[in-house]
This record gives structure tokens, C-alpha cells and sequence, in this order.
């Protein structure tokens, strides 16, 4: 994304709810075993919060990248390899399908073994692993929390008596889960990490210019994707310039209105939709740089 035209509007976020999310996140820290940092598969850098690590210390962390039926496969397994090599477990999920959630117990049950079976040398049972799951809004906390429960989600503990009482899950028999999950915010003075945000949706449409947005998303898909937006569009020759496409896949999808215009709101809609939810076919937004 190096060429282009960064001027997206920035989003704008509140100091006083980042300070609130951090305290409840360093508050929660010190209940868990393990941190699970939920990232969105197509942009894991821009999903994350660069501040976590200095929160998280030495606290075991596992990397889960999310929303993997929407990466392009060959690109996340490049991630997970990259977050493997810097010595981090990491792996793949789809939390709304449920892939891969076996695993991530496993994956848990695993990283906090050190920890839940400190005393088995002197007969002790192991106790159940503490974990939380932390990432920015809309990468798919509460969709992990819930297919990690499952039906058989049973609240373990809520201590009377407690002012702030905490809610934990049992997962499997072996994982209690911190039913809230912690709040990060991404990293908001960086344009590309705006501009990726506003791709995946993860910043409310009303926060940046939305043509521009889009005109924008089109010249990254015809750089690195352009055979799938020949066949979702069913164009032959992509057009050089970006506007011109714009207006094409406007005429293509009968994005019209009186006099014969394009309806410029309608195909800001079909292209955003289209990339969000899949349509346009898997599709990465980033690429671990080796
Ligand atoms: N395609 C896909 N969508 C997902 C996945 N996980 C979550 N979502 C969707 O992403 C949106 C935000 O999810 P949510 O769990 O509310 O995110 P939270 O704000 O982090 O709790 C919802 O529309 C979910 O259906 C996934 O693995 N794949
Ligand atoms: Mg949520």
C-alpha cells in the first residue's frame, strides 16, 4: 500500500475510554494464565495493538488470527509461520464457523501446563488454566467467546460480595475463561492502519470519506487481486484507471439511476459489502515482510 494517497480522514478515539480499557485489561491481566490476542487474519498488523506488549510482560501470549475464511489461506499461513519464528504460538480460526477452536484449547491447555501443573510433583491435581481474550472492537471477541462455550457454556463463578464480581466460563473441563473479554484499541496515528480499519469495517462507515475509501480498496484489489474482481464483476480487461472501474462495476451491477448515471452510493455499498463478507473471494490486506 506504499504508493498511494493516505489522506483518509482519521478516526477518532476517546483517551478517557483507552484509559478505562487499559486499567480493566492490566486489572484482568492478573487473573489469567494466558492472553489470547484476537487479530483479523487479513490485517493482523493493523488489528493490533501496539501497546499490549508492554501490558502483557512476560504473561504468556498466543497470537489467534481470526476471521481466516476471509484471508487469502496462503498469505495466513505465512503469518502463522511469521509469528512462529518470532517464537509465539499462533494459529487460524474461523469464529463464526467454529474451525480450528479444538485446537485452540489445545493450544491453551498446552501454553499454561507449566503453570496449572506446578505442584504435580508433589501429587497435586492440576489445576484449570485462567485465559482471556483480548483485541480491538468487531475482530470477533464475543463470537470466540461464544463458540469456545459452546451450549454447554456454564458460568463457574460469581463471588458475592465482590464489588466487580468476575464472570469466568469453563471451556472443556480444563479452561476457565474470563467471560469479558479486553478492549484494545489499534494503532490510530498510523493512515495505512486507518485505511485497512475502514476496509474490513471495522470503524463505523460515518468516520472517513467513503468514496474515497473505496476508489482506494479497488487499486489495492487490482494490484494484488485483479482475476477476482474480473470474475465477481465479470470484466475482461480491468480498466487503468481506478475511477473508470469504479463506474464499470456500477454499470455491471445495474447501479444506475435516472438520466444514466451510476449510482455512486449503491457502488460504494456492492464494494464494500462484496470484500466484507467474502464475495469477492478470500482476500489479505497484509503480508508478513518476511
Ligand atoms: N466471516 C467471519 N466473520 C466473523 C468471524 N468472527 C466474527 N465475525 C463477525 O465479525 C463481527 C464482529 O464480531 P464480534 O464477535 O461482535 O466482535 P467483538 O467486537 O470483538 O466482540 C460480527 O459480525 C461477526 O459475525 C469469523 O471468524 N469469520
Ligand atoms: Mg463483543
Amino acid at each position: 500500500m506504499e504508493k498511494r494517497n493516505h489522506d483518509v480522514p482519521l478516526v477518532q478515539w476517546f483517551p478517557g475510554h483507552m484509559a478505562k480499557a487499559r486499567r480493566l485489561i492490566e486489572e484482568n491481566l492478573k487473573l489469567v494464565d494466558i492472553v489470547v490476542e484476537l487479530l483479523d487474519a487479513r490485517i493482523p498488523l493493523s488489528s493490533s495493538n501496539p501497546m499490549l506488549k508492554g501490558l502483557i510482560g512476560s504473561k504468556t501470549h498466543a497470537i489467534v488470527l481470526n476471521k481466516a475464511d476471509l484471508a487469502d489461506p496462503g498469505i495466513t499461513r505465512e503469518w502463522v509461520e511469521f509469528y512462529k519464528r518470532m517464537g509465539k504460538s499462533a494459529l487460524a480460526v474461523n469464529s463464526v464457523q467454529g474451525k480450528n477452536i479444538k485446537e485452540l484449547i489445545n493450544m491453551i491447555n498446552t501454553l499454561t501446563q507449566r503453570q496449572t501443573s506446578k505442584f504435580a510433583a508433589q501429587g497435586a491435581r492440576p489445576r484449570n488454566a485462567r485465559a482471556m481474550i483480548a483485541g480491538i472492537p468487531n475482530v470477533g471477541k464475543s463470537s470466540l467467546i461464544n463458540r469456545l462455550a459452546g451450549s454447554a457454556a456454564t458460568k463457574t463463578e460469581n463471588r458475592p460480595g465482590v464489588t466487580r464480581a468476575k464472570q469466568w466460563i469453563r471451556i472443556g473441563k480444563n479452561i476457565d475463561l474470563l467471560d469479558m473479554p479486553g478492549l484494545l484499541w489499534p494503532k490510530f496515528d498510523d493512515p495505512i492502519v486507518g485505511l485497512n480499519l475502514a476496509f474490513t469495517g471495522a470503524v463505523n462507515d460515518d468516520t472517513y470519506d467513503k468514496e474515497k475509501v473505496s476508489l482506494l480498496l479497488l487499486d489495492y484489489l487490482k494490484e494484488h487481486y485483479p482475476k477476482l474482481l474480473e470474475e465477481r464483476y465479470k470484466i475482461d480487461a480491468l480498466p487503468e484507471d481506478t475511477t473508470e472501474l469504479f463506474e464499470l462495476i456500477g454499470r455491471k451491477r445495474g447501479c444506475i439511476i435516472k438520466g444514466g448515471r451510476v449510482d455512486e452510493e449503491k457502488i460504494i455499498t456492492v464494494i464494500f459489502t462484496d470484500f466484507r463478507n467474502g464475495r469477492l473471494g478470500k482476500i489479505s490486506l497484509e503480508a508478513p515482510s518476511v
